[in-house]
């Protein structure tokens, strides 16, 4: 897209952001009078990077309404180090010179975090993709996290793409300063939907569900996009994969990146579309068409060993429950339960074109 496409974009953002955002009020006060402009928002990518991790940050790197501060990872679907050379070379190929910091290799309880890769053992579709020219910088992740909090108190915009062992280890040593994170966006939980790693939770949570209920608890708003917002239409068919593949270099590099990940869908009952979780999760936070409706929910993970260790249970509100009172109540979550899943793919290629 060309610069002047781009700012078109911006100005057509402003106005839809207040037209349609879940969260107008908050989105129109960022606006400037005239609606002409919005400031760029301020985003922290925590990533365990796969292929759907490295496609949401090529899109976030695509769109002027963000500048992504830095990128923090952990392990997850591949190890840390592997992990930071995703991220780097997923940042390289969108022309993104966003610093990558290295995090946790181990669960909030101190295990390690075993892997586990449907993403081809690289993360990335063993296509031998992953070539970054930087590394990743010698700060810890979580002391990058505090240190941009503190210096930016409420514009910080967290995107959680993978456990949330880094983000808990940041609330656990300054829990003050977390709480002067703006918003946390997490592709996590299976929504009101079934899970991927249990019947009931979901992988990212389920690889750390006391870090994740950590974060659900601090009482920073949370936005969470759960598995139930990925299926469907906003899965990825192959005729799609094949448009992207043409489209240009990064369209090539994210759908060879989902080769291994395809491969996975075509031997478990989808012969012919494939979800785009992170990516998915992304154009929630980037892009205010895409997410259409937000349901306010009172969201606690289980996280004691059960049949149900990591699923996270929504209040909804405006639900008269047997077992709680909606007075007592909390709303700490906005849980995505509409968006625009038929129209993902060519947004997406409209954003990284
Ligand atoms: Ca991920």
């Amino acid at each position: 897209m060309s610069k002047t496409a781009k700012c078109l974009s911006l100005i057509l953002a402003a106005v839809m952001l207040a037209l349609l955002s879940p969260f107008g009020a908050e989105a129109r006060a960022e606006g400037t009078a005239d609606g002409t402009a919005v400031p760029v928002r301020k985003m922290i990518i925590d990533t365990d990077t796969g292929a759907d991790d490295a496609a949401a940050m090529i899109l976030a790197a695509g769109c002027p309404e963000v500048e992504i501060l830095g990128v923090t990872v952990l392990a997850g679907n591949v190890d840390l180090e592997q992990a930071a050379r995703n991220a780097l070379a997923a940042l390289e190929i969108a022309g993104c010179d966003a610093p990558v910091f290295k995090g946790a290799t181990k669960h909030y309880s101190g295990d390690e975090i075993n892997i586990f890769s449907v993403y081809g053992k690289d993360g990335m579709g063993d296509q031998d993709l992953v070539h970054p020219h930087g590394t990743a910088r010698e700060e810890y992740a979580v002391d990058f996290i505090l240190e941009t909090v503190r210096e930016n108190p409420g514009e910080i915009e967290i995107v959680l793409l993978g456990p949330a062992t880094n983000i808990a280890s940041a609330i656990i040593r300054e829990p003050e300063t977390m709480k002067q994170v703006k918003r946390f966006w997490s592709m996590g939980t299976a929504g009101l939907g079934t899970g991927n790693a249990s019947p009931v939770a979901e992988f990212n949570v389920y690889k750390d569900a006391p870090a994740y209920s950590i974060m659900l608890e601090l009482g920073v708003p949370v936005t969470v996009v759960g598995l139930d917002m990925c299926r469907g239409d906003a899965m990825w068919t192959d005729e799609q994969f094949d448009r992207l593949y043409a489209a240009n270099e990064i369209g090539c590099f994210v759908t060879k990146s989902f080769s291994a990940l395809r491969e996975f869908y075509r031997s478990n009952g989808s012969p012919n579309a494939t979800m785009n979780c992170d990516a998915g999760a992304m154009m929630c936070v980037v892009y205010p068409e895409y997410l259409q409706s937000v349901i306010p929910c009172h969201g606690s993970c289980v996280t004691y060993p059960c049949a149900a260790y990591g699923q996270v249970v929504f209040f909804q509100e405006g639900f008269n429950y047997d077992v709680l009172s909606e007075e007592k109540l909390n709303y700490n979550v906005q849980l995505a339960n509409k968006v625009d899943g038929a129209r993902f793919f060519d947004l997406y290629l409209e954003r990284v074109n």
